[in-house]
């Protein structure tokens, strides 16, 4: 399909065709940050984590951090591969510099069109 922003590769300009290179539109590929729930690492850790690395609300935090609890994984945010996969190595950094068994990974989201 051609539009403004993804126009033909040729276009007759005149007498001429004249080759239009097509423009790399291609939306890039997201990843899920995600943590793991264990047995060890207490609640308040992980809603200061949650505020600290991924800018959520106290309430937000507390939220997402029960459900990991109940549910044993969730998703904190959603970034391309480079930002995600910094992100959890931050995460997983801090955890071990405090003595904490938390794990957090980085999942393919499978539902990138829109
Ligand atoms: N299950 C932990 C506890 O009862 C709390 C916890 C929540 C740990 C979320 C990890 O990703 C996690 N102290």
């Amino acid at each position: 399909m051609s539009n403004d922003k993804n126009p033909p590769a040729w276009q007759h300009d005149g007498n001429t065709v004249v080759e239009t290179e097509r423009p790399k539109l291609k939306k890039p590929s997201m990843f899920k940050v995600v943590l793991l729930n264990d047995d060890y690492t207490p609640m308040e850790f992980v809603v200061e984590l949650l505020e600290k690395f991924f800018s959520k609300t106290r309430e937000n935090a507390t939220r997402i951090m029960l459900s990991i609890h109940t549910d044993g994984k969730g998703v904190c945010g959603i970034y391309t591969k480079d930002v995600a996969e910094t992100k959890a190595g931050t995460v997983n950094q801090y955890s071990r510099d405090h003595q904490h068994p938390l794990l957090c990974e980085v999942e393919p989201c499978n539902d990138e069109e829109e």
